[in-house]
């Protein structure tokens, strides 16, 4: 493999990967409703109790192939101008330049602020079914914050650790935050989909410490009862932002593309980051991992 000079990349900061191994157990699999057309009231009530909702076909086979080509475009630096990409701590040495569009995807660990860059992208965050369907659960007209996506490559995606979304945000905690995530290619419990704790919502924001990412403390995490969420291309997860949640390593040798939304009411006051680590920080707390 070719070496190439130290060239102005990001890379993740995590380099370990080493997680006690039954940190993303789970119990059962989640299960969804088909499409967006089959959303009820009493989905809305399941998003609230139980802070997720999955929704099998939500995308079609041809948007999907839209937004992966959307993708491809950005995370293998045809864009003049877009940066948004971080690669896999083990890319490191890689001359990844060098490397097909194909090829050079699988060094990526992530890629951010995308929609302004990419029509394709932009319509599937954009999409009126999705936006509607989280108008329903928020009660209010959604607005996109934040769009940002992890690929989790074969063989060295790096696992995402337990966390809540909205330990990242800015955000007034009682805010209704919604991510929406989405698989691009098949999410499975070998590649690394996402597993969440159903009504980890309703217990309130939880300490985060800086260890392999911002994440709860590996021995705070109680899975018992945690679903992996395992979805075809186009499924998508719809989830609150207090819901705990994490992927592990994608040790198989297959893609696990996706990409995430996340969408606050059009009236949550933001807030700041003193007030934010105030909540989820551990600094001044009698608290240790
Ligand atoms: O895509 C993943 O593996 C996890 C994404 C996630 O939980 C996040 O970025 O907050």
């Amino acid at each position: 493999m070719a070496v190439s000079p130290a060239v102005d990349r990001i890379y993740d900061y995590g380099t370990e990967n080493e997680y006690p191994p039954n940190l993303y157990h789970f119990d059962g699999l989640a299960e969804g409703i088909d499409g967006f057309n089959s959303l009820t009231e009493a989905h809305v009530a399941q998003f609230h109790e139980q802070g997720y909702l999955v929704i099998n076909h939500a995308f079609t086979a041809e948007e999907v192939q839209a937004a992966l080509e959307g993708m491809l475009y950005l995370v293998s630096g045809q864009h003049p101008t877009f940066k948004g990409v971080m690669y896999e701590h083990k890319s490191q040495g890689v001359a990844v330049e060098d490397l097909s569009p194909e090829e050079r995807q699988d060094y990526v660990r992530k890629f951010m602020w995308f929609v302004e860059y990419e029509d394709r992208l932009k319509a599937m965050s954009a999409h009126p079914k999705l936006i509607e369907a989280i108008g329903q659960i928020m009660g209010e007209r959604p607005v996109l914050f934040q769009d940002m996506a992890l690929l989790k490559p074969p063989k060295i995606g790096r696992e995402k650790p337990w966390h809540q979304d909205h330990a990242y945000f800015e955000l007034a905690l009682e805010a209704r935050v919604v991510g929406a995530w989405i698989a691009l290619d098949e999410a499975t419990v070998d590649n690394g989909c996402m597993i969440i704790i159903p009504g980890s919502n309703r217990q309130g924001p939880v300490i985060h410490f800086k260890r392999r990412d911002w994440q709860i403390c590996d021995t705070d995490v109680n899975n018992q009862g945690a679903l992996a969420v395992p979805l075809k291309p186009g499924g998508c997860l719809l989830f609150s932002s207090l819901t705990h949640h994490g992927t592990p390593t994608n040790h198989s040798d297959r893609r696990r593309r996706a990409v995430q939304f996340h969408y606050r009411p059009a009236s949550a006051p933001k807030t700041s980051l003193e007030e934010r680590l105030a909540i989820f920080g551990e600094e001044g707390k009698d608290v240790t991992c």
